[in-house]
């Protein structure tokens, strides 16, 4: 990831979507996914004469326009065009285009290892079995620029307590999809494919962690992982690993992509910290997508309050 690549400001086109106009509410997004079906969706959307419609609490959270510190959302051409996927290729603003054809269905994920019940789902029993809910995060990628993004997904915790991880199970390795007649970047000898990442269990178990199937209450594109995608808040965006097919709970540490190529750059842990510089350049300050000049980065990109205590034993000023 080379620094030089940080742009100046995303260039808003008269084209430019907003987040109202491609807005869907949680019930839209289930009736896109083909979760439930067009009547459904009609009868529960109809004005009913007997009794006004109560309106869900995911709905009003919808419609929120900014995180909870009050940061705006990124539009979805900003989301959708500016990318890290180095599956395709290095040049975040071409990945949309390259990944466009990108088929993600059907598709699976095999959960596995130190576990007593391993399993292979499809696309569509994750989407039926863990309820889609909306998660605004902001992401902070390690070359110093972040976003604010509404996820659709469900907890990774309620997809582990599925397969029952043993005792012995202390962290949980990815692997992204492998793939190079689809994905050009994969000819790149270079990297070490397929992309993998790792958590330890008691982040992978923390209720932020994400498994992203969606974004502004559509399916994620290409571009952004589909169908599937972690997303880990207050780390660096790295460890977010987009297309996953496996889930392997293990009992080490596992070697990730980036620290494979560059361990002293990018380490296993990678939590935002705005006093450990990157060897190369300090993550004091991040520039937002959409805004000018930088503004100051948060301790673990804002988290802190809920993830500080699963590092208590750890020396913060150790980036890794
Ligand atoms: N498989 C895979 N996952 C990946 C990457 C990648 O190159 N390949 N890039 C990472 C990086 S560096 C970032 S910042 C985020 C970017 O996610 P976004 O394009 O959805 O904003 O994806 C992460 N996940
Ligand atoms: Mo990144």
């Amino acid at each position: 990831m080379s620094s030089k690549a940080l742009l100046k400001s995303v260039p808003v086109k008269s084209s430019e979507i907003t987040p109202e106009h491609v807005y869907l509410n949680r019930r839209q997004f289930l009736k896109a996914m083909g979760i439930i079906g067009a009547g459904t969706f009609l009868a529960s959307c109809a004005p009913s004469a007997q009794s006004p419609q109560p309106t869900a609490p995911e709905d009003l959270k919808a419609s929120a326009a900014t995180d909870e510190l009050g940061d705006p959302l990124n539009t979805y051409e900003e989301i959708t065009h500016y990318n890290n996927y180095y599956e395709f290729t290095t040049d975040k603003r071409d990945v949309a285009m390259l990944a466009k054809d990108f088929i993600t269905s059907p598709w699976q994920v095999k959960v596995y290892g130190l576990v007593n019940k391993p399993k292979t789902f499809g696309l569509e029993d994750l989407l039926q079995q863990f309820p889609q809910e909306e998660r605004i995060y902001r992401l902070r990628c390690v070359e110093a620029w972040s976003m604010v993004i509404p996820w659709m997904g469900f907890s990774l915790s309620a997809l582990l307590k599925e397969v029952e991880p043993l005792s012995a199970a202390k962290y949980v390795r990815f692997e992204s999809v492998m793939n190079p007649d689809q994905m050009p970047g994969q000819k790149q000898k270079f990297y070490p494919w397929p992309y993998q990442e790792g958590l330890t269990i008691e982040e992978a178990m923390h209720d932020l962690t994400l498994m992203a199937t969606g974004l502004y209450g559509k399916m994620l594109p290409p571009q952004n992982g589909a169908p599937l995608r972690l997303v880990v808040p207050w780390k660096y965006g790295f460890k977010s690993i987009k297309a996953i097919v496996k889930i392997e709970l293990i009992d080490y540490e596992p070697n990730t992509l980036w620290s494979t190529i560059a361990p002293n750059e990018y380490g296993f842990y990678a939590n935002v910290n705005p006093q450990v510089s990157h060897p190369r350049w300090s993550q004091a300050s991040e520039r937002r997508i959409g805004e000018s000049g930088r503004r100051p980065t948060l301790m673990f990109n804002g988290y802190a309050e809920q993830v500080a205590h699963l590092y208590k034993d750890i020396n913060l000023k150790d980036f890794y």
